[in-house]
């Protein structure tokens, strides 16, 4: 099997990468240290997470040198993601580390004033009339990134490099550049599916750089390529537990009760998590999100049925993959100590992309708010965020509705409510729960939407207790209010029964991505449905390529 090397130079979740290089029949073979690079043909520098970190640990290990070596001599590589970023001289998002300033140039902040920074989802990398590694005008590719190179047209093109560019908001920013022997990309190819494992095959086999600035048919100027190529994000999600045989189930409740309504109270089977998952793949999902719905509590932490799920779908299914449950500081069944960022990275470790933080992060919102919104760097949100960045972590929320008479009822953020209370009440402020809903908590969900920003945290994923499993549409009242409160994007959920609820949500909210569980479940629509039905009612989706 032909080699293809990868550098290891800091924790980071890149399982993904591998897997996809062995889908393409290649081997990977790790570099540990700076004397091991001479001996790769290929070498691919993966990079997740902070600018500053990621440049720092690999000029501390020595291995600047020895990467710029190997681009002299001519020989193939690519960087993925902050691997790309490493090639300018700098990046904002850290000022005082320098780049391999093998590309003139630094990256800044995309202006969060109109727009979810970070900016996560499937969007362009669209070259003009130019063949780029296989990149196509039609494809979508997974980004998920702060920070950007800003587009100036014909800027990089006089320094030699060939580029591919996205549009974020009023924002063009490089997607990917390559020049001779170096490839590289903004985006996660690796996460990218069909789309992304071709261009990794163009770099591996040596055909895009043979190509490279080729005459194609693309888009006459990058000025003249469709505006704002984010597309709307479609996940699914699938909640998993055991069952009372002890088999690993999807499951799917109404309120969270997963139970049969009849006499029988059995745990609802709606099948098999990995076969499930790669179904969802398969018909376009955008994402695929796994929550462990009771954190097998009696099991090592080593065995926790939920990697074995993750190593198993990451093999076959090319989108980002996000898990949830159970991420918190915890006691092993051995008495030892173990700490919600060494669950984390066995979950990044078996395929896993993003974790999710529920409990956990109510707690922490709540401690933050008793100190007088400070923050010691303790929490599992920073914890996380600072090993393998803010995009990893996701909190996902589990409000519930309290009604109140009047505006001065609570010192809760309250909104007007169009679906008055039982008592006719026409206000209500949302709850945040813990333990999957079984406990209610005295913060709303405003306060914790701010505090885990402040944390770190790189996205919300909002449920809704009254609405899930309602097949009633998404409590679009809620998305506004999160929405207003912070920057970060946030997931609706909770309540998709049909694809014009996912309109509604995006239409009447500016919701970044939408959420269904049962319906998908129950096959009474299927995530293909719902994309075409956004795709007739003109909002840009990723058209999945088989
Ligand atoms: O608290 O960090 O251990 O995380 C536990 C995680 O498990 C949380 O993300 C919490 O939301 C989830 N969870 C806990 N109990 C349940 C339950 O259902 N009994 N599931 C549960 C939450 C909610 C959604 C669902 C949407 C869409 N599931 O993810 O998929 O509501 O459903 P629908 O489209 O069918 O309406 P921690």
């Amino acid at each position: 099997m032909p080699k293809v090397h990868l550098l290891d130079y800091v924790a980071g979740n890149i399982r993904s990468l591998v897997n996809a290089i062995e889908k393409l029949g290649y081997e990977v073979d790790w570099i540990r240290s700076p004397e091991d690079v001479p001996r790769a043909e290929r070498l691919i520098l993966p990079g997740v997470g902070h600018f500053g970190h990621c440049l720092s640990q690999l000029s501390q290990a020595g291995y600047l040198p020895a990467i710029q070596k190997h681009i002299d001599e001519g020989k193939p590589f690519m960087g993925v993601c902050v691997g790309l970023q490493a090639l300018f001289d700098g990046s904002a998002e850290d000022a005082d580390v320098p780049g391999l300033g093998v590309i003139k140039g630094r990256l800044e902040r995309f202006d969060d004033a109109t727009k979810s920074v970070p900016h996560i989802g499937w969007n362009s990398a669209s070259t003009v009339k130019q063949s780029m590694y296989d990149l196509r005008p039609d494809s979508k590719y997974y980004y998920v990134h702060t920070y950007r190179m800003p587009y100036i047209e014909g800027d990089l093109e006089s320094q030699g490099w060939t580029v591919a560019t996205g549009t974020y908001g009023d924002e063009t920013f490089v997607g990917a550049v390559a020049k001779g022997n170096i490839y590289a990309t903004q985006f996660h190819p690796e996460k990218s599916g069909v789309a992304g494992l071709r261009t990794i095959r163009a770099f591996l086999n040596g055909e895009g750089a043979a190509a490279l600035g080729a005459n194609t048919n693309t888009t006459d100027s990058i000025a003249s390529a469709p505006r704002d190529g984010l597309t709307r994000r479609v996940i699914a999600c699938l909640d998993v537990r055991t069952n009372d045989q002890g088999d690993l189930v999807v499951t799917k409740g109404d309120q969270y009760d997963v139970r049969e309504k009849d006499d029988s109270r059995n745990v609802r089977n709606l099948g098999k998590p990995v076969e499930m998952a790669k179904k969802y793949y398969q018909d376009g999902a955008d994402e695929v999100t796994f929550l462990n719905i009771t954190s097998f509590r009696d099991c090592p932490v080593a065995d926790l049925p939920m990697l074995e799920i993750l190593r198993q779908t990451s093999e076959t299914v090319f989108v980002p993959l996000t898990v949830g449950g159970g991420i918190r500081d915890t006691v092993d069944t051995d008495g030892t100590k173990v700490s919600a960022l060494e669950i984390a990275t066995m979950y990044f470790k078996s395929g896993a992309d993003k974790v999710s933080i529920g409990s956990d992060a109510v707690l922490a919102a709540e401690e933050y708010y008793s100190l007088g919104r400070n923050l010691f760097g303790n929490t599992a949100i920073e914890q996380i965020s600072r090993a393998y960045g803010n995009q990893a972590v996701v909190v996902s929320v589990d409000p519930k509705r309290v009604y109140v008479p009047k505006v001065d009822a609570t010192r809760h953020n309250i909104i007007e409510t169009r679906f008055p209370g039982p008592k006719g009440e026409p206000y209500c402020w949302y709850a945040c729960t813990i333990k999957g809903g079984r406990e209610t908590r005295d913060m709303d969900v405003v306060e914790l939407a701010q505090a885990v920003e402040a944390m770190g945290a790189g996205e919300l994923l909002l449920n809704c207790i009254d609405k899930d499993g309602s097949n009633s549409g998404f409590d679009l009242e809620l998305i506004a209010q999160v929405k207003a409160a912070v920057r970060i994007p946030v997931i609706a959920s909770s309540g998709a029964g049909n694809p014009g609820h996912f309109v509604e949500a995006f239409d009447r909210t500016t919701a970044d991505a939408a959420l269904g569980a049962g319906m998908f479940h129950r096959g009474e629509s299927t995530v293909k449905q719902v994309k075409d039905f956004l795709n007739e009612k003109g909002l840009l989706v990723r058209q999945f390529e088989g």
